[in-house]
């Protein structure tokens, strides 16, 4: 059965593709696995049908008939077990794949999404000023132990696996930042991700629903 998944309607990212849909997307291109996309809106997001799927009412979902699930990192192991190509085969390795997929949804992005809130809701704050470069700091240590560990590999565990569709995904946030520049190895990673078919097709087809919303395709 072809799996549905849920993206913003109205995504506020204008099409950057940095939503958590784009990373199930891209994951679904890898396997060549079709997909359907169920559109919603930030209402319908907090109604019972979507809560149902997503118990804190986000984006994105994914239904095939047999599993209903939410959590991006969920949804992309599933893919990845459920089709070959993004899980190596060997048994450790698998569980450390998994394991940088933790660490991209958890220990990574635990301080850009901090760095994030601060941008958006302190920034009149007197001591904005202080505490931006405290939380950049912070950001700054794990993106050092992340290239340092990555060293001249073109992929985090072998081949390029989920591991590295979510880590890029958290790093993506970071594009306008500059807080990536230090580290030529970690945009040298994300820019060869992004040069993958797969990731081209998902972001133009996230960026399709971005171009029609403006277009006045969705009112
Ligand atoms: N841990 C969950 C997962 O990985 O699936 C987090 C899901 C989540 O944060 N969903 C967000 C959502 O639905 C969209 S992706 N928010 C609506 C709500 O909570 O009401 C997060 C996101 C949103 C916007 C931007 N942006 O504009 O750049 C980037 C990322």
């Amino acid at each position: 059965m072809t799996p549905t998944i849920t993206a913003f309607e109205s995504s506020p990212d204008r099409g950057r593709g940095l939503a958590r849909d784009m990373q199930v997307r891209w994951a679904l291109e890898e396997v060549g696995q079709p997909y359907e996309v169920r559109l919603v809106s930030f209402k319908a997001m907090k109604e019972p049908a979507h809560l149902a799927l997503q118990p804190f009412g986000q984006i994105p979902t994914y239904e095939d008939g047999n599993v209903a699930l939410f959590e991006s990192a969920a949804i992309v192991l599933h893919i990845a077990q459920t089709h070959p190509g993004l899980l190596p085969d060997d048994a450790s390795a698998r569980a450390r794949v998994i394991a940088w997929m933790f660490a991209a949804g958890d220990t990574v992005k635990a301080p850009i999404i901090e760095r994030e809130g601060a941008v958006l809701t302190e920034r009149d704050q007197p001591w904005h000023a202080q505490r931006l470069p405290m939380l950049e700091d912070r950001i700054a240590v794990r993106l050092g132990q992340l290239s340092s560990r990555l060293g001249g590999a073109d992929w985090l565990e072998g081949g390029f696996s989920a591991a590295d569709i979510m880590m890029v995904g958290t790093l993506r946030r970071l594009e306008t930042s500059g807080l990536l520049n230090p580290y030529p190895n970690l945009l040298a990673y994300i820019a060869r991700a992004k040069a993958r078919p797969a990731f081209q097709r998902a972001f133009d087809a996230q960026y399709a629903v971005f171009a029609e919303a403006s277009a006045g395709g969705h009112d």
